[in-house]
């Protein structure tokens, strides 16, 4: 029995030791990440079971994020070492304080290269939550049929769908990612779009009508995220604005987003209601932005606990 199975790319990160224009960065530290380890490791830190499936090069970086994420306790059983393809990279160039920019060396990665012949059904179908990112599918037309085949698995054992879109602009076109993330939000249980990326599916940004509209797709639970104010939830049956946690400087927002929906999930996990559920999302979304790297903030329970506690001019220790 597991708690929650992912699936997706994670990436060999590098990050100029210097801020600014990384033209003139010379040392890099090298880090990994990857939107749904980000989220698997999240939700290991906090002790519930997760597993990640994956495509990773037959490389040295790719043995060395394999065995990193394995240390995270993700379990990897079901990562392919891909002989024919390299390990993909990327670089995150912190110009200042909340100005990020992504460069991806990913086209032809091992994990761009996954088909559904990667998922395991026996595997999947312990799980109670299937965690799916919208990157993933912007990966390539194998990857996208990966992802309707894992939805529709996780469908016939009696999963959860869970479903973060992601937008990533930089993947593909703005026509192929709003289809291909309406269709997914469609089959998905419980959907976590940030407020942006409600406005770029539906061209709307009134909050409560987009959280209506993800709700008209079917959807059980919507959690529309709004950075560092908080986020807010719809269900068929109520709705309610969760505010979020103070933090004094934001270090690096990248994984925050994965950092919520771990904390989201285990939340659910640990049986807490949904406001006491989305409260714990933003501290872990919080606690991520204050340090550098996608998953090194993730925080353990005491840590969360502590967070959550401190009255907000403590907040900052
Ligand atoms: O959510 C954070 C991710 O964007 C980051 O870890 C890298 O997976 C990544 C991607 O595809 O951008």
């Amino acid at each position: 029995m597991m708690d929650v199975v992912t699936f997706g790319e994670t990436m060999v990160l590098f990050t100029p030791e210097s801020t600014g224009m990384m033209r003139y960065a010379h040392t890099y530290t090298r880090k990994f990440g990857g939107s749904e380890t980000n989220f698997a490791i999240g939700l290991a830190r906090l002790g519930h079971s997760v597993g990640w499936i994956s495509r990773v090069g037959d490389d040295e970086l790719g043995k060395a994020m394999l065995s990193f994420v394995r240390g995270e306790g993700v379990d990897t059983s079901c990562v392919r070492l891909d002989p024919d393809a390299p390990t993909g990279i990327y670089f995150k160039e912190i110009r200042k304080a909340n100005e990020v920019n992504v460069y991806y060396y990913r086209k032809g990665s091992a994990a761009s290269r996954m088909t559904p012949a990667d998922l395991d059904e026996a595997y999947l179908a312990q799980a109670r939550y299937l965690f799916v990112s919208g990157i993933t599918p912007a990966l390539s037309e194998t990857c996208r049929e990966m992802v309707f085949a894992a939805i529709r698995m996780a469908k016939a054992n009696g999963l959860k769908v869970v479903f973060d879109p992601n937008l990533r602009k930089k993947l593909w076109t703005e026509e192929q990612a709003r289809e291909t993330l309406l269709a997914i939000a469609a089959q998905s249980d419980i959907i976590l779009p940030g407020a942006a990326e409600g406005e770029f599916l539906f061209g709307d940004n009134d909050l409560e009508q987009l959280g209506q509209r993800f709700l008209d797709l079917g959807a059980k639970i919507v959690v529309l995220k709004l950075g560092e104010k908080g986020a807010h939830y719809f269900t068929p049956e109520e709705n309610l604005y969760v505010p979020g946690f103070p933090v004094e400087q934001v270090v690096d927002p990248v994984g925050a987003g994965d950092g919520f929906a771990a904390g989201f999930i285990s939340g659910l996990l640990d049986g807490l209601s949904l406001a006491e559920s989305v409260k714990r999302a933003n501290a872990v979304g919080a606690i991520v932005t204050m340090v550098n790297g996608d998953v090194e903030g993730l925080p353990d329970r005491s840590d969360l606990q502590r967070f959550m506690e401190q009255p907000d001019e403590e907040v900052m220790r």
